[in-house]
């Protein structure tokens, strides 16, 4: 056990040691609480880091402008720093340790001249928890101080933890010159340790979400045992049901996952209610009763602002009113924010998020403007959330934009063939992203920018997570984005998404009807709860088609992509494969 002194003290000789490196004119050590929250934005709205809202009609609400050069995650210069070059794995960028922190050490001497230094204790889960996880950000950005305080428990609270596990995260973080030359994102899983320089945005400078959470937490879960996932958490209440069924979900990005996490059903009224416990990371063990049991390790929700309406998310529409950061969405004359797909107009003399009154050409907030709201503000926040064992989980869902192929759902004929479906799951490209419109992008288990190892082996680690729970969950794949022949989506997808949820929940319960088909069981026609939806029967149809020559077509893209990953693909996913094939003729 180490001592509350012993433990912050090596905070503290380890804040010296990077103070003498980058030397800061001062440093600020954050202890959590609101009125330090609100010091904090005094201090950023004077220095022009944020800009107050409409007070009125949104109350402790700010903006802020990013770097026109800085807006999202910088994955070409994300790297990987393992000792050994295999142990990055073919999907991650790679870099020697020792060249890494040469070359990147030197950019960090002198970076916080004139700044301050923010000393940011941060917990990543629920306090009191054996489960939970210390970090501490050094950060030069006043937009990452407060930003941390509402995404993790900042402060007192982290070191008081750290008084039980004597362990912390070290993360380094400047701004520097915003510079994308210089920009660099290090994770040294080894040494538990991370190194940002050159960007201010979420993903690559708030160090506890996909850094730490992910990047680090899932190399160190593969050594003990447990799972740091990409996943949203929700809970389905049912009529007449005892128990609430928690469900984990993985998809790539611009699939819904926000969405789904926060969904208001349509069902309410017959007792059908959706519980969020997270909408982005999930960790996840092994109970003793042989279950998986997942908690979000955040605090706060980092969501997408343009497509949030009333309509699509009412939950997050509600979280965005109050107490949020807004991030390089558009603002109106009277301070009110605005992105694409906010459900009503622009409004005139809308300002767009570069700060110029709006042409009306380019999109007036950036397609990934963002929202930063406490997820202690979401109506939907489930009682669980903080819960320091976590929730049960029943079903594991994968899921992307398949606009031929997947059916709206189907449940795996096992774990081994749950970890298949997840391990090649894709999802086609929309405009917003680079590439080619309508490719299929791979992203095994939505964890290709965020897995801190070789990606085989973490494909061998959900294997072995399978064969170690007695009752591991079931696993399904979704598909909310299937098109018709006329290119309209054929399902309507948002909070009518509770449907599937419930056939889902009736298959753990083994209630549902399902029938057998190559690539799993897909519900009966009459298996779905449609009622309210005007859904034609042809439609439907479409809708839970298996079409075995499309997926012969689809394993030849799963085969390519295996073989990237390489010798390292557990040996369980290619007799998946030949099972598939098999099923298929
Ligand atoms: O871009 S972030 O990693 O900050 C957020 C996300 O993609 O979930
Ligand atoms: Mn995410």
């Amino acid at each position: 056990m180490v001592t509350t002194e012993n433990a912050t003290s090596s905070v503290e000789r380890w804040v010296q040691e990077i103070q003498g490196i980058t030397q800061p004119d001062q440093v600020v050590w954050l202890h959590g609480g609101a009125e330090e929250y609100s010091r904090l934005m005094e201090q950023a709205l004077k220095d022009g880091v944020f800009q107050k809202l409409n007070e009125e009609t949104f109350p402790n609400c700010y903006l802020h402008r990013s770097h026109a050069n800085d807006v999202a995650r910088a994955e070409h210069l994300t790297f990987i720093c393992s000792r050994t070059e295999d142990q990055a794995g073919p999907t991650n960028n790679w870099w020697d340790p020792k060249e890494a922190r040469e070359k990147v050490g030197g950019l960090f001497k002198g970076c916080m001249k004139g700044r301050t230094l923010y000393v940011i204790p941060y917990l990543m889960g629920v306090e009191g928890s054996s489960f939970s996880q210390v970090g501490v950000e050094l950060s030069d950005s006043i937009y990452v101080a407060i930003s941390m305080t509402i995404m993790t428990r900042v402060g007192d609270v982290a070191l008081k933890h750290l008084e039980t596990t004597g362990t912390f995260v070290k993360g380094l973080h400047s701004t520097g010159e915003l510079d994308p030359e210089r920009r660099y994102i290090l994770h040294f899983p080894e040494d538990r340790e991370i190194w940002s320089f050159g960007s201010g945005y979420g993903g690559n400078a708030l160090l506890g979400k996909k850094c730490h959470s992910l990047r680090i937490a899932s190399a160190q879960a593969r050594d003990e045992g447990w799972m740091a996932e990409h996943m949203l958490i929700l809970g389905l209440q049912r009529p007449g049901a005892e128990e609430i069924t928690y469900i984990a979900a993985a998809f790539p990005s611009a699939c819904g996952k926000t969405n789904l996490a926060m969904m208001k059903s349509p069902l309410e009224k017959l007792g059908y209610k959706v519980w969020t416990v997270g909408d982005d990371i999930a960790w996840l063990r092994i109970g003793e009763d042989g279950r998986l049991w997942a908690v979000n390790p955040e605090a706060g929700t980092f969501g997408v602002a343009p497509g949030t309406s009333f309509e699509s998310n009412p939950n997050a529409m509600a979280m965005t009113n109050h107490d949020s950061l807004h991030t390089n969405v558009a603002v109106s004359p009277s301070g009110e924010p605005w992105w694409e797909g906010i459900g009503h107009d622009a409004p005139e003399g809308l300002i767009d998020w570069h700060g110029n009154v709006w042409d009306g050409k380019a999109p007036a907030a950036h397609p990934n403007s963002r929202f930063t709201c406490p997820i202690a503000t979401c109506p939907s926040l489930s009682p669980e959330y903080n819960n320091p064992q976590g929730v049960p989980i029943s079903a594991i869902l994968f899921g992307g934009r398949r606009a031929k192929l997947a059916p709206l759902v189907y449940q795996t004929y096992g774990w081994d063939h749950g970890v298949f479906v997840g391990a090649s799951m894709g999802s086609e490209m929309t405009a917003a992203a680079a590439g080619q419109v309508g490719a299929t992008r791979r992203d095994p288990m939505a964890m290709l920018p965020f897995c801190g190892y070789h990606v085989g082996d973490y494909l061998s680690h959900w294997i072995e997570v399978g064969k170690r729970a007695s009752s591991p969950p079931l696993v399904f794949n979704v598909n909310w984005f299937r098109k018709g022949d006329d290119g309209k989506f054929l399902w309507p997808g948002y909070g009518d998404n509770v449907r599937v949820l419930k056939w889902i929940a009736e298959r753990v319960e083994g209630t549902a009807d399902a029938e057998e088909t190559p690539i799993g069981y897909v519900p009966k026609a009459d298996a779905l709860y449609l009622d309210g939806l005007n859904l034609d029967p042809e439609t439907l149809k479409q809708l839970l088609s298996v079409n075995s020559d499309a997926w012969k077509a689809e394993l030849e893209g799963i085969d390519t992509f295996f073989a990237k990953i390489g010798d390292r693909l557990p040996k369980a996913l290619l007799e998946e494969r030949e099972k598939l094939a098999k099923r298929l003729g």
